[in-house]
């Protein structure tokens, strides 16, 4: 078949991204209250603060800002991962990242599967944080035998969606039946399921071990957990949350509030409780949850190496991690701690702190004679900048996320078991590193501004 009449994978994600979003809204009907709110609170901050409108018009984010969601989901086998990871590449997504939970008491590790390039996460930006369990982790040798001959036996893709996904990798790409079979039959890998594959005291001996092992474990395939939109004022969604019946987490993960956001703010609701029909009777089990977040600037390994600082003073000071009895004292905490991160473009960007994008403006187009360097194009007006949005994860934020839906008590001790190559092997690909995707598209941009530029010198 001629490459043409492919769909392009940019397109086949947009698909399963409303796809997967009308299903989640239909499965957690809590979710549509919450894109509604995220709706609401977007649409009023671009009509109050212009500023903030206006940096998202130069960036493009406020045509993809609607579409924007992550999803999360667990797996539990390395080939149940490599095929996640073939099943997401047929729609542009690639690992970006590794990250280590188990130092924070979940036994797994993970990485996000997205696309890289800004203009595929124009069309589509979405993502899936993608996370394997770790059985080696588990220290009961007979549990670890009854979890891995369980998941085993299972087979969470449909007999058509492996096909289709063979076919994509051996003719180059899908057409538009076949990228319509494939949307329809990848989605079902991340159904809920309400009956389980367990009887009622092996789902107890799992979760007993930890709550998450039986979430895995447990069921016929790795269903969704949550769905996450991208609002542009978490404080304001926070606040709004219990008017709307929906109880948030006690503190807001990640950075304080900002002028200028970086990195990433979430906060969640608690899990569902949800009735379950066991191999022998009925029981229930809480898995799924709501989480909304805003996003900011990109850090460079300087700001970074700052914002992971800051955050650990942060939690020294408090002497433990935020929970619900702590929770304004660390929210001001964390606000005082962070007045030594820069709040102003300028600056950041002056002492490296982030990454950003360059765009050529109407009246360096229009000039005849353009400076030599790029500190000279931006002094001239000639160049416009804002901040390189990020699109990835945090491993603390992570961390609190699964933790305020395990349970404040749910924690466990695994000690730091980082393993970035046996995660690779299991995925079967390595992980990319995110920091040089943005150096990247930063490059990228500042080439476009010259060739732009000086274009319409001649
Ligand atoms: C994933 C939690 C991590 C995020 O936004 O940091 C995550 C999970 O609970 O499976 O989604
Ligand atoms: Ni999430």
């Amino acid at each position: 078949m001629p490459a043409e009449d492919f769909v392009s994978p940019d397109l086949i994600r947009a698909r399963f991204s409303a796809a997967m979003s009308l299903m989640y809204k239909q499965e957690v009907p809590l979710y549509g209250t919450l894109l509604a709110l995220v709706s609401e609170v977007n649409r009023q901050v671009m009509a109050m603060r212009p500023e903030v409108a206006e940096a998202l018009r130069w960036t493009g984010e406020v045509e993809r800002l609607d579409q924007e969601r992550h999803g999360a989901i667990r797996v539990g086998t390395a080939a149940e991962l490599a095929t996640i990871g073939r099943l997401f590449a047929v729609m542009g997504m690639q690992p970006v990242g590794y990250y280590d939970l188990s130092s924070a008491g979940v036994p797994v590790h993970s990485t996000a599967f997205r696309p890289v390039h800004e203009q595929a996460l124009h069309i589509s930006p979405f993502r899936v944080f993608t996370s394997l369990l770790r059985l080696e982790l588990i220290d009961d040798p007979d549990l670890r035998e009854l979890a891995r001959s369980i998941l085993d036996k299972r087979q969470i893709f449909t007999p058509r969606a492996l096909q289709l996904i063979e076919q994509s990798e051996q003719e180059g790409g899908l057409n538009d039946a076949d990228a319509q079979a494939f949307v329809d039959e990848a989605l079902h890998t991340f159904r809920w399921h309400h009956e389980a594959t367990v009887t009622a005291q092996e789902y107890q001996q799992l979760h007993d071990q930890h709550r998450l092992i039986a979430d895995v474990v447990a069921f016929k395939g790795p269903h969704i957990n949550h769905l996450t939109p991208r609002t542009l004022d978490i404080d304001a969604i926070q606040l709004g949350m219990p008017a709307h019946g929906i109880p948030p987490k006690a503190v807001i993960e990640g950075p304080p509030t900002r002028r200028h956001p970086i990195l990433l703010r979430q906060t969640s609701f608690k899990a569902l409780q949800e009735s379950i029909a066991f191999r022998d009777t009925q029981g229930s089990h809480t898995a799924r949850f709501g989480e909304i977040e805003q996003r900011g600037a990109a850090l460079t390994p300087k700001g970074r190496l700052l914002y992971d600082q800051l955050l650990d003073a942060t939690r020294d000071v408090l002497g433990g991690v935020p929970a619900e009895s702590n929770a304004d004292r660390y929210m001001s905490l964390l606000a005082e701690t962070f007045r030594a991160f820069p709040d102003d473009l300028r600056q950041m960007r002056e002492q490296g702190l982030a990454y950003f994008r360059y765009f050529p403006t109407e009246k360096g187009l229009a000039a005849k004679e353009q400076p030599e360097t790029l500190e000279g194009l931006i002094e001239a007006g000639h160049v416009h900048f804002e901040a390189l949005v990020y699109e990835d994860f945090l491993p603390v934020s992570a961390a609190g996320i699964f933790q305020s839906n395990l349970g404040d008590d749910g924690q466990a001790e695994y000690g730091s078991n980082a393993n970035r190559e046996a995660f690779e092997q299991a995925l079967g690909m390595v992980v990319q590193d995110e920091l040089a995707l943005y150096a990247e598209s930063e490059k990228r941009s500042i080439e476009a501004c010259i060739i732009a530029l000086n274009r319409l010198e001649q």
